[in-house]
């Protein structure tokens, strides 16, 4: 580590020892402690007030108004869903780290995990174009272990003290507070376009990571470098990982935008309703591992957190698997009142220099003081370790425990010397990498192995696929047409431009201006692998998704057997979730036509009599007043639009080319039995978007 970067101590590694409990159910039950007790479980915590008395009194309605809005939403990651799970380390890892979760093959460690857009207020819509928050909460034996990380592998500053910058820009505007969680304005792109280290983050978000098909289809990164310590001290830098085993799909923007007005609770439903069907998501931990002497062996620095290290060059090593199969009894309690830090780190685990994480360990214990007034939100239940805690914190608002020390400083000679402060050899205690010699200069500056902003977007933009390149263009192109300032769109286009020539030409043919000549400092032709989402590996499972089976229930008791036979034969052998649509909601009717669309659905299917109900003949029972007129169509042709896989059962053949979709379209499927659909499906499923809603440009002579 000897890039010129200004050096933090690491003062967040005591930044997570403030954690205790909080009995707030009965007075009674207040705990008298010694400076080391064992936690309760969370289960004593919960009050079932279901059967009680509403209080008379104001005084106390209004305390408890005030109690409930004091917290604040978070200023950032406002918008979240919490989970419950389990992690079970693959081995024993000692050979790697001496945190004790890692050091038994098949231990289990409880988990919390909060997943985030980042812009949106707490009210604001899933499904919004955005970075995403995901955030795990280890409750280790030996204390909780926090990896606060994104679905993106990259971040779009370099330093901590850019990050109001980089959060301001972004906000709504000051003045009327418009636009909600989006960055197509004029402020964010000025931003991006004058800070470049963004553009690495920037790119990913406006590919496919921006808008996930669910939190359980979008991997995990820890972003910077860590360090694993082994016992012996010895230490090894180390990227996070977090990789889904439901695999990685997205939305395409049209349907993003339908989602948001459909279903604000896209997300959070999808991950809720998995979790209470037995199918809670799965993601296998891994990290790369980097030798100490290697920070800058890679041709860029490994405390740069806009960089990655492409896995062909450092494979992930998995370490083991997590598994979410609990919802959160109480929304605030839970996911509200969690407040993860980076500086949560347990033995065994310490930070980089990297300048970014060092301002993270301040930043997030001021966020919690601030959003609980004082530092005793470690005593949450949610918060709160499983293993017993020894630290010096005492008083403040809201002090649960009843500390009987009377001679809690150290060193002392009054209380036979405790406590005592732990190290590596004394009370297995937390220890930061105590073999680790630093040294160099100190500068109050960036590092000039910090200063190549654009070979690795290019690398991205790269190792798409021409499809998804255009997929990106068009997030591009949405955002800027909509800045206003010229100054901006010309700054947008020189920065893209180094980057890429050709998605600077395209960008600058939506917006009606002209590319900068090609500026090839940077160009390069390399690729990875891994980061396609559309054109990657087709999911491992299809189970949980959903597929929409559209029939009508009226006048054709055979449509309604087919869709009910459809359905069993798809719940059966593929595990997806089917929703039969007809005209009301008789027997075998899950949903009717005027509240159903495409947005509900991964793939749809319509059955063998239900025709009529798609004509556009004004006389027929396509504008029955059941239903806005068309919408059975609509539902059709927008899934068929949006990527999805569709499909008709024998005369229902007729309605794909009367709505406009191609018979021989990709992933249009026919057929007049049952099973051949099923599987049809199921391939269809697999490769989630069979077809995007545009045409790919092969060649900038084509734009
Ligand atoms: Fe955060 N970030 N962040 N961030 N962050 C917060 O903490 C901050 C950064 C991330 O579900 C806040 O408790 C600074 C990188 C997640 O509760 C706040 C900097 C990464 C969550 C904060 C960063 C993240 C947060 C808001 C630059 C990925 C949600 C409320 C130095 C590695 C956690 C809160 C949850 C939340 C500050 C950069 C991820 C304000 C100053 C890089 C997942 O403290």
């Amino acid at each position: 580590m000897q890039s010129k970067i200004t050096t933090l101590l690491a003062w967040g590694s005591l930044l997570g020892l403030s954690q205790a409990a909080c009995p707030f159910a009965d007075p009674a039950a207040l705990e008298r402690r010694d400076d080391a007790q064992p936690s309760e479980p969370l289960e004593q915590f919960k009050v079932d007030d279901s059967k009680g008395y509403m209080s008379s009194d104001v005084g106390e309605a209004r305390r408890c108004s005030r109690i409930s809005s004091f917290v604040p939403e978070r200023a950032v990651h406002a918008r979240g869903a919490g989970a419950h799970g389990t992690f079970t380390s693959y081995a024993d890892w000692s050979n790697l780290t001496a945190a004790s979760f890692l050091n038994t093959a098949g231990k289990e460690t409880p988990v919390f995990v909060r997943f985030s857009t980042v812009a949106g207020s707490r009210g604001s819509a899933d499904t919004a174009r955005d970075v995403h928050g995901f955030a795990t909460r280890f409750y280790t034996d030996e204390g909780n272990f926090d990896i606060v990380g994104n679905n993106i592998p990259v971040f779009f500053i370099q330093d901590a003290i850019h990050f109001p910058d980089l959060i301001h820009a972004v906000k709504p505007r000051p003045d009327n507070e418009m636009p909600q969680a989006a960055t197509a304005h004029d402020s964010a792109w000025d931003y991006f376009s004058s800070q470049p280290s963004t553009l690495h983050t920037l790119f990913w978000a406006m590919a496919g990571n921006g808008i996930p098909r669910s939190f359980r289809h979008m991997d995990g990164f820890g972003i910077h470098t860590f360090r694993l310590v082994k016992d012996d001290g010895s230490s090894k830098l180390v990227k996070w990982h977090w990789k889904s085993r439901q695999g990685k799909a997205s939305l395409v923007w049209e349907e993003a935008q339908a989602v948001a007005g459909k279903n604000a609770d896209f997300h959070r439903q999808d991950l809720w309703d998995a979790i209470e069907s037995g199918n809670g998501p799965e993601w296998e931990l891994g990290v790369q591992v980097v030798d100490e002497d290697k920070a800058l062996a890679f041709g860029f620095d490994l405390l740069d957190p806009t960089k990655i290290i492409p896995e062909e060059l450092v494979p992930v090593t998995p370490l083991g698997v997590m598994k979410l199969n609990r919802n959160p009894t109480n929304y605030f309690a839970e996911t509200e009142q969690v407040m993860f830090q980076p500086g949560h780190i347990v033995r065994g685990i310490d930070f980089t220099e990297d300048p970014l994480l060092q301002g993270r360990l301040f930043s997030y214990l001021d966020t919690q003081l601030n959003r609980n007034g004082g530092p005793n939100f470690e005593q949450l239940p949610i918060n709160r370790p499983l293993a017993p805690i020894h630290n010096n914190n005492r008083d403040g608002a809201g002090q649960v425990f009843i500390h009987t020390n009377i001679y809690p400083y150290s060193p002392n000679t009054l209380n036979g010397g405790f406590p005592q402060q732990a190290n590596q050899t004394h009370g297995r205690g937390f220890f930061t990498a105590p073999g680790r010699r630093v040294t160099g200069e100190l500068f109050r500056e960036i590092s000039p192995t910090f200063n190549d902003h654009w070979s690795q977007p290019r690398l991205f933009y790269n190792s798409l696929s021409p499809v998804e390149q255009q997929f990106l263009i068009n997030a591009i192109r949405f955002e800027t047409s909509q800045v206003k300032s010229a100054t901006v769109k010309h700054n947008v286009l020189a920065q893209l431009n180094r980057v890429s020539h050709d998605v600077a030409v395209r960008v600058a043919a939506a917006l009606g201006l002209e590319a900068p000549p090609a500026d090839d400092t940077y160009y390069h032709n390399n690729k990875t692998a891994g980061v396609a989402i559309f054109d990657g590996e087709p999911l491992p499972t299809v189970k949980t998704l959903r597929v929409g089976v559209l029939t009508t229930a009226q006048k054709n008791a055979t449509a309604l057997a087919q869709a009910g036979s459809l359905k069993a034969a798809l719940e059966e052998n593929l595990g997806v979730v089917v929703t039969v649509v007809g005209e009301s909601l008789a027997e075998g009717v899950d949903q009717t036509y005027s509240a159903a669309d495409a947005t509900g659905y991964d793939a749809v299917i319509v059955v063998d009599g239900a025709e009529r109900l798609f004509t556009a003949d004004s006389s027929s029972a396509a504008t029955s007043t059941l239903f806005p007129a068309g919408r059975p169509s609509q539902v059709l042709l927008d899934a068929y639009r949006w990527g999805k896989p569709v499909a008709a059962l024998g005369k229902a053949e007729a309605v794909l080319q009367s709505v406009g979709v191609p018979v021989s379209g990709k992933g249009v499927y026919t057929a007049t039995g049952v099973d051949a659909i099923v599987k049809d499906i199921e391939e269809g499923l697999k490769t989630f978007k069979v077809r995007l809603p545009f045409v790919a440009f092969p060649s900038l002579s084509n734009i």
